[in-house]
């Protein structure tokens, strides 16, 4: 209001300036506390140090002070504040802007004193109901209060069952590790016999597989120079050689020529050692045995076949059947450093020997071609003898309870990881929050189930189907004062073009535990509200409403 205009106020300035409340005197709008600071015998001074001025001036419906501290009783100031009494309710501060602006905002009606105003007091009919509400809340509360105490009991006792279940564990990992170095070294010395004895039953095996494959190499060999020695005199010459063109060297020219196949031979014709011995490494990867009937057709005038070793083939399917006979077993010399078996590989012998005692490992035969030579696979390791397996056996045990024991201390160190975490977590000052963890909450909405279980995580699931969707991890309590009044589930799924999940579950006191809403108010981000018995507190409701007159 303007300055000049004042005079036509200044009777009502007056009357505003000097109302009273009836039964403490103070300014209009002053509350109790406030009242010091207006003393009429002084100059008032603006609470923000922003003027001073004679005390006729506080309430004269003309703001002075920047804070509008000089009209807490008219709506002079539009930063002012007005202190309804409210007698017989609750006192309110209200802004100056609404002092008698037509709407009753004090129970008492003391904002709208300007008219005769049609505020009724409702104070004392707000009072009741608000006690009666107070009265049923309190109710509700101690009921919560009575079954928080039976949480509280739950979760002090599970938290010291769970101190002695860690404390056992941890005895009996002690006991673990007492055995754990006996076992290590009974486990070590068993695989080192075990190592020792299959690695010495190795060197037999691979020299009786080096053996093999040098008497099947050799036997290719034979194979090959009668089927080159296709005149029979017992050599193949360059002639006979170039019968096989895949063979010629030279890849510019068409012509195996007689020189070509004489540079090969190194001579003019070889015999079958010589064959077997240099020719053959020349040749071996590219010579290609032709198919029996073109042999047959090719020389069906010729003398009768004489092999170069024509029991071969039988021996060889005695030599390579398992079930060979004992006399053949004896022939194979059991020390690989054997002479006779150093001789055998000096002079290629087209004999496959038997395999090594005990070491009757079952060879691959595959017959490629009813003419060549069967290819051998025998197995990297041989079948092991009875002392090696009886060896192993024990190795195999050693290992079995030594894992068996390192199995259970992880078991157990895990276990233990897991009490402690739920040791440490803070379940409330007194152990109530204890009864949710485990348990899992949820709420059907139109287009969502969501889910809490309090202290791991909270989710959404569409209700058409889908995945779960994770709103986040448990996180911390986050309430404002009372800490235990909202929990935070973070680092939930990532929001598509947004941030990672989170929620927020605002806990109240209720009968049951429930969770009761759930909504997004900014994308990705969600508010719960659930209610616990754990969360509840004794409610005082004062018998009497605030008397401040
Ligand atoms: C899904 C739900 C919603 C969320 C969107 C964000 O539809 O998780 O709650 O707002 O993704 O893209």
């Amino acid at each position: 209001m303007l300055r000049n205009s004042i005079i036509s106020h200044v009777s009502l300035a007056v009357l505003i300036s000097y109302s009273y409340s009836s039964k403490v005197d103070r300014p209009r709008g002053v509350s109790l506390t406030r009242n010091v600071l207006y003393d009429p015998s002084k100059d008032f001074a603006c609470f923000d140090g922003s003027g001073r001025m004679p005390f006729s001036q506080v309430n004269d419906d003309y703001c002075d002070c920047h804070d509008g501290s000089d009209e807490p009783g008219t709506s002079a100031c539009p930063n002012g504040s007005f202190h309804c009494t409210n007698a017989g309710h609750r006192p309110l501060n209200i802004p100056s802007s609404r002092v008698n602006d037509g709407i009753c905002d004090c129970c008492d009606g003391s904002d709208e004193w300007a008219k005769d105003s049609s505020c009724e007091d409702s104070c004392k009919e707000l009072w009741r109901n608000e006690h009666a509400h107070l009265l049923r809340q309190a109710a509700a509360a101690s009921r919560g209060v009575e079954v928080r105490k039976e949480y509280s009991a739950r979760g002090v006792q599970k938290k010291a069952e769970d101190k002695e279940r860690v404390a056992n564990l941890r005895k009996e990992i002690e006991e673990i590790k007492a055995n754990e170095e006996s076992l290590k070294v009974r486990k070590e010395n068993a695989e080192k016999a075990e190592n020792d004895a299959k690695d010495a039953e190795r060197v037999v095996w691979t020299n009786f597989k080096e053996k093999v494959q040098q008497q099947h190499d050799a036997r290719q060999a034979a194979n090959a120079f009668t089927e080159l020695d296709t005149n029979k005199d017992g050599s193949v010459s360059a002639d006979e050689l170039r019968q096989h063109p895949e063979l010629d060297e030279s890849a510019e020219d068409d012509e195996f020529t007689e020189d070509e196949a004489r540079d090969i031979l190194e001579a003019v014709s070889v015999e079958a050692p010589e064959f077997i011995e240099v020719t053959w490494g020349k040749i071996s990867e590219k010579f290609q045995s032709k198919p029996a009937a073109e042999t047959e057709a090719n020389h069906e005038n010729d003398e009768p076949e004489e092999d170069y070793n024509e029991d071969d083939d039988e021996e060889e399917d005695d030599d390579l059947d398992p079930d060979m006979d004992d006399e053949d077993e004896e022939d194979y010399p059991e020390d690989p450093e054997d002479k006779e078996y150093e001789n055998d590989l000096d002079e290629p012998d087209i004999d496959i020997p038997p395999p090594p005692p005990e070491q009757v490992a079952q060879p691959v035969v595959e017959e490629a071609h009813e003419e060549e030579t069967p290819q051998i696979n025998l197995p990297d390791d041989p079948v092991w003898s009875s002392d090696t397996k009886f060896i192993a056996a024990a190795a195999d045990e050693a290992r079995r309870q030594y894992d068996e024991q390192q199995k259970k201390k992880s078991d157990l160190e895990r276990d233990i990881q897991k009490l402690e975490k739920e040791i440490e977590m803070d379940f409330g000052s007194d152990e109530a929050f204890h009864e949710l963890h485990g348990k899992c909450f949820e709420l059907d909405t139109h287009e969502y189930t969501y889910k809490l279980c309090p202290f791991d995580k909270t989710a959404q699931k569409p209700k058409d189907g889908g995945a779960e969707t994770s709103l986040g991890r448990w996180g911390a309590w986050s309430g404002r004062g009372n800490k235990y009044s909202a929990m935070k589930y973070l680092s939930g799924l990532k929001c598509w073009n947004g941030p990672d999940r989170s929620t927020t579950v605002n806990i109240s006191c209720g009968d049951e535990n429930k969770l009761l809403s759930a909504s997004e108010p900014s994308r990705c981000e969600y508010k719960f509200e659930f209610t616990t018995p754990a969360a509840c507190e004794a409610i005082e409701v004062p018998d009497r409403p605030h008397d401040e007159l």
